[in-house]
């Protein structure tokens, strides 16, 4: 077996550089072999044979059409067996061989990868044991080491930096469904709390919020089995000394339609099952979750794995640790009784005073509701299957409701008012978790959607992208301000660096005159529901036609459906408009409201106290949340983790290429390639340059020292014994930065030197055995 020995840094088995490997690789060298697109791989290692055949490393035959103005990037074969811990390391940073990179890292269970100050995190689908007490100390316990990527070596980087500049921390992390966002800032959270303690114990008051917000806002998606149905910002707030002193925590969007209807296979919140699991269920005379319409129309009950009882038990000992009493349990959880009985009250046509109307099939679902809520039986009856019109100048009129109306009615009552209770409990946890003093800093941790693009797009979808586009403007802005940062501090000319910037996508919709504003104002204006949807559409063809982010609604061939689309950042997608203004309306016909203000139920009767504002829309709403949460993340030095979902089928070891590569691009982790390329991607400190390249002056006659003593001066003899001009290399103050051709001329002149010292090594070695 060859060895290699390293004279210079006394390690044995050097780390053989790639274009030195002999045998195959090198004789496949760099002749012809592209990065082709591929529809399941992403990308392929093929040759070029005629046309738009191709041949694949593997042997298979593929076609590819080439788009007139695209190249296809060339592959240099070695490099295919350089994996790196940080993808800018890449001599070649084209997205064939960052995604190469991330699947063989995969596939060796080396799930994180960073790229420059990104972290990439793949979800591996298995317990891996790296998040265990010794791997916190670890990082925590680093001193100047550089060690692996990791979400630990993001929360330390963030609880670090708040230590040495007194500033506001963020880490954003995003990713689809699935890919590991909770998972992702419950290990951060976990670091947060075991490396900064608290004096009281707070961080584990801190850490039983998962619990309990899990159990009301995650449910059991076909994408993810615990999917959080809503974003979250969590502040955890620090005190002087940098210890924990309390959190505080922002919901946004919670997906209420899950309330009263889910997709074949997915559930209701999981809260909903535990309760009925649970040994407080006879109490509120619940049955089983079979029993309700709202918990088993989707036929699914139970999710492997998940054990209903007992996280039950997990949430009221959460609840408990932070210091819910016993009358705010039992409101909550009749509340929640009345809403899955309220799935159960039914509705058949009826004759009401000469009109369609409908009325309750059975009677005793209604009064299981009502003495649940607190309300009276019939106002729920009567509410359920009417609603007053109010015309101005005239008395109120009761005008009947036709069967699916009550049904929108009902569901509408059981969304409305789960709604209620989510956010009271986000806002009695933020009491029980507020600092007693309020001047602390904080690090806050983002879980939320990721970009979206379905098979059929609707608000919802319009609202995510929209989020995402704003922190992807933010994301590009500190990834360019981060540079800039680097080169001013080293004092080296900010070289001109171009990248997408997407104002005009979130001009577009949040303008006022754009998208959202048009919505409002539709929302507002008479008319039926359908109607209002054309008049929307309408409009915005009309207002945007030639706006180049828009494509309206006669562009959209072979779409059974009123369409517009808006080209976002990470690609374009069409939006039905059906139902999108009556899902921008969030509020609940005054009967029903005025019904629950009335309760006798101290909690509920608290819930509904306020009058229910007439102009309120979920944009608008989300729109203000996001203004804030921005303004906040901007006085935030941020942190960014991207999740990555290997597969779509759960199971581990399985690397769908394509789609990995649509989530990268999705997550914009190719603007900051790019942004980082523009510039001088390669950065090395003097020390650090000098420890990797000093080999370069090593001779036939084995290792050189060097002359001089101080690290910059170091560097400029390595560079003058490669013979080589290096004229675009950049001293700064503390490195040097250069490009990718710069490197390769490095890298090559590295692994020649090394080459000749071990070859001789060996032969000596030889010749003594
Ligand atoms: P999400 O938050 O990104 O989806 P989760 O964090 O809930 O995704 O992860 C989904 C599932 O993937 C988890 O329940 C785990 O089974 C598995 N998983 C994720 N990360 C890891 C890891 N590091 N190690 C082991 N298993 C992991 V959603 O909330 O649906 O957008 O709305
Ligand atoms: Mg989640």
């Amino acid at each position: 077996v060859p060895y290699y020995y390293n004279t210079a840094t006394g390690v044995l088995q050097w780390e053989k550089p790639a274009e030195l490997l002999g045998g195959s690789a090198k004789a496949t060298g760099n002749t012809g072999w592209l990065w082709v697109p591929d529809a399941e791989d992403g990308y392929v290692a093929a040759r070029s044979l005629a046309g738009k055949n191709y041949q694949t490393m593997d042997g298979r035959s593929i076609t590819y059409n080439t788009p007139r103005g695209v190249t296809l990037n060339p592959l240099n074969t070695a490099s295919l067996s350089m994996l790196h811990d940080d993808l800018v390391l890449l001599e070649d940073l084209c997205e064939g061989m960052v995604l190469h990179n991330l699947k063989e890292r995969y596939l060796k269970d080396q799930i994180y990868c960073g790229v420059g100050a990104i972290l990439i995190a793949i979800n591996p689908f298995k317990r891996l044991p790296l998040y265990t007490p010794d791997i916190i100390e670890k990082y925590n316990k680093r001193g100047n080491k550089v060690l692996p990527p990791h979400p630990f070596d993001i929360a330390d980087k963030a609880y670090k930096t708040m230590l040495e500049v007194e500033k506001n921390q963020s880490i954003l992390v995003s990713g689809e469904s699935g890919a590991g966002k909770t998972e992702t800032t419950k290990q951060c959270l976990m670091f947060l709390a075991d490396v900064a303690g608290s004096k009281a114990n707070i961080e584990q008051r801190v850490l039983s919020v998962n619990p309990i917000l899990e159990a009301f806002g995650n449910a059991k998606t076909l994408r993810n089995d615990n999917s959080s149905r809503f974003g979250r910002f969590s502040e955890i707030i620090l005190d002087n000394e940098k210890r924990i002193a309390g959190a505080q925590i922002q919901s946004y969007l919670l997906e209420k339609s899950r309330v009263g209807y889910q997709q074949q296979g997915e559930r209701n919140y999981h809260i909903f099952y535990q309760l009925c699991r649970s040994d407080w269920a006879e109490h509120y005379q619940l049955g089983g979750p079979e029993y309700y319409g709202y918990l088993a129309n989707s036929n699914s009950i139970d999710v492997k794995g998940m054990d209903d009882y007992r996280e039950f038990q997990d949430v009221v000992q959460s609840m408990d640790s932070l210091g819910f009493t016993q009358d705010e349990k039992h409101s909550i959880f009749s509340i929640l009784s009345g809403i899955i009985q309220l799935g159960n009250v039914t509705f058949s046509a009826a004759n009401i005073r000469g009109a369609d109307g409908s009325t309750i099939d059975d009677i005793n679902a209604a009064y299981a509701v009502a003495s649940q809520f607190g309300v009276d039986s019939n106002q729920l009856h009567e509410g359920l299957t009417h609603r007053t019109l109010e015309i101005i100048g005239q008395a109120p009129v009761k005008v009947p409701l036709r069967v699916e109306q009550a049904v929108e009615n009902r569901d509408a009552l059981a969304k409305y008012v789960y709604e209620k209770v989510f956010h009271w409990i986000v806002a009695r946890v933020n009491k029980s978790l507020a600092p007693a003093d309020n001047s602390g800093s904080f690090i806050g941790i983002l879980d939320i959607f990721g970009f979206e693009i379905f098979e059929q797009n609707s608000f919802e979808q319009l609202c995510i992208n929209y989020c995402n586009e704003k922190l992807q403007q933010l994301f590009n802005q500190d990834t360019f301000k981060s540079e800039q940062a680097l080169y001013t501090s080293e004092g080296i000319q900010f070289p001109e660096i171009q990248f997408n910037d997407n104002q005009g996508i979130l001009d577009l919709i949040e303008m006022r005159g754009g998208i959202f504003t048009l919505l409002d104002d539709t929302v507002k204006g008479p008319g039926k529901p359908e109607q209002k949807d054309q008049k929307f559409g309408t409009l915005l063809d009309s207002k945007f036609a030639s706006n180049p982010c828009f494509i309206p609604s006669n562009k959209h061939r072979g779409i059974n459906y009123n369409a517009f689309s808006v080209n976002h950042y990470a690609g374009s997608v069409v939006y039905n408009t059906d139902r999108f203004v009556e899902k921008n309306k969030d509020s609940l016909f005054a009967d029903l409201y005025d019904m629950m203000a009335a309760s006798s139920d101290v909690f509920i009767k608290q819930q509904f106290s306020a009058a229910q504002g007439g102009r309120v829309t979920l944009a608008g709403t989300f729109k203000k949340q996001l203004d804030s949460l921005m303004k906040d993340l901007r006085s935030t030095q941020s942190h960014y983790i991207r999740c990555i979902k290997a597969n779509s089928r759960k199971k581990p070891r399985i690397f769908e290429g394509a789609s990995c590569l649509e989530q990268l691009q999705c997550a914009g982790v190719f603007e900051a390639v790019t942004i980082r390329k523009s510039g001088f991607p390669f950065r090395y400190t003097f020390e650090r340059f000098v420890e990797r390249y000093k080999c370069v002056l090593a001779t036939e006659q084995g290792w050189k020292p060097l002359q001089s003593r101080v690290p910059q001066d170091q560097c400029y003899e390595i560079l003058s014994a490669t013979g080589q001009p290096f004229s675009g290399m950049q001293w700064g103050n503390t490195m040097v930065l250069f490009r990718a051709d710069e490197y390769r001329i490095l890298e090559l002149c590295r692994a020649l030197s090394t080459d000749r010292v071990s070859s001789k090594i060996q032969a000596k070695a030889r010749g003594r055995l």
